[in-house]
């Protein structure tokens, strides 16, 4: 089913940055559902509203918490057909993906894009379509911002920024006299990849670390425990691994105590890792993962809010950050500053485990 959406009210959207609190948005979108389901189970007066999701792929635990974030709130039950497509990391399948929602007429287009660039054209067809596109988690770096209506997602320049203050004030503490650090990144061209690791290479130019390498492990944890094999046989001093995703770390942890070192704030390497799903913060408790930095999946809720808004004519944030902290083993930093602001660190309990979702 095919539907107009005002589109002189999309120009008029508000461009203007704003941030979304973790539980917040989710717990008013969560409510929102609840009245829909009461009332017949219809999102909006319209009837059944199609959205067609481009997901990246299943590549780490974090995207299945994100994917299943997607279907449970594109529910039947919540008014919704969601048309799922899983690109395992390519681009050319989103833009395949894409297409095929153009031409299913579908209401909106919800994109998590594997990479920055390269989205100009196929946006541009489904912009001629005058279909609403709305992109999630990674972002798009287009010439025209009108090719899509809203985004929503992490800042992930910040999280680099928070795992380096984090360790840099956790050396200082521990009187780490030299940082010999490496870089497992993500997917290259990734926002999620490119933002944490210039966080990374800030933080050294900054502190005088020693990046000795840096390879993709393309937020796996078989291509994560690949690259720090090889980084191992490489190097014999490295004394931090800053991986870029959990999966990774996962990987790496696993090479590093197959090739007879250990890991955690009395071993020879200190892992670094992103993301805080519930495995990886089970690491963090044991100190296998010493310092893990947010990233939040669950952003069904939050792209509803703005399909919720767009259905009642109301203007949508262009740009929206979700909130996201700081999780550590131990208690060593209390809190870092970050360009005057300040972020308290969480210590890792049996607590902060059971209440994490995913
Ligand atoms: O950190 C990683 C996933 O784009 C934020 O993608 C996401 C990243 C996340 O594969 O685990």
């Amino acid at each position: 089913m095919k539907r107009k959406v005002v589109s002189t009210l999309l120009c008029a959207a508000m461009v203007s940055t704003m941030l979304v609190g973790c539980g917040g948005g989710a717990d008013n979108a969560a409510s929102g559902d609840a009245a829909a389901t009461e009332e017949g189970g219809d999102a909006a007066e319209g009837g059944t509203i199609t959205v067609g999701f481009s997901q990246v792929g299943a590549e780490s635990d974090w995207r299945t918490a994100n994917s299943e974030s997607m279907k449970s709130t594109f529910s039947e039950e919540n008014g919704y057909e969601l048309i799922f497509d899983d690109a395992q990391q390519k681009q050319e399948n989103q833009i395949t993906a894409i297409r095929n929602f153009i031409q299913q007429e579908v209401d909106y287009i919800v994109l998590a894009p594997v990479t920055e660039t390269g989205w100009d054209t196929v946006l541009q067809e489904a912009k001629d379509a005058d279909i609403p596109v709305i992109i999630v988690d990674r972002m798009v770096d287009v010439s025209d911002d009108s090719l899509y209506t809203a985004w929503v997602g992490s800042n992930f320049e910040l999280e680099g920024k928070k795992a380096c203050a984090w360790l840099n004030a956790y050396a200082e503490a521990k009187g780490m006299d030299e940082i010999n650090i490496v870089d497992i990144q993500g997917t290259i061209g990734a926002s999620a990849q490119i933002g944490r690791t210039k966080g990374l290479e800030d933080a050294a130019a900054e502190y005088g670390w020693n990046i000795l390498a840096m390879q993709t492990g393309e937020f796996t944890q078989a291509k994560g425990q690949e690259v720090m094999e090889s980084m191992l046989k490489q190097y014999d001093n490295i004394n931090v691994v800053y991986c870029e995703n959990d999966n990774e770390a996962f990987g790496a942890i696993d090479a590093i105590e197959a090739a007879g070192k250990t890991v955690g704030p009395d071993g020879d390497i200190l892992v670094m890792s992103f993301d805080t799903t519930k495995a990886g913060i089970t690491d963090t408790l044991d100190g296998k993962i010493i310092c893990n930095t947010e990233c939040n999946p669950l952003h069904g809720p939050r792209v509803e809010e703005i399909i919720k808004k767009l259905e009642a004519g109301e203007e949508v944030e262009k740009q929206a950050y979700v909130e996201e902290g700081i999780f550590a083993h131990g208690g060593d930093v209390a809190e870092v500053e970050i360009d005057g602001e300040k972020f308290e660190v969480t210590e890792v309990t049996q607590e902060v485990i059971d209440a994490r979702a995913y």
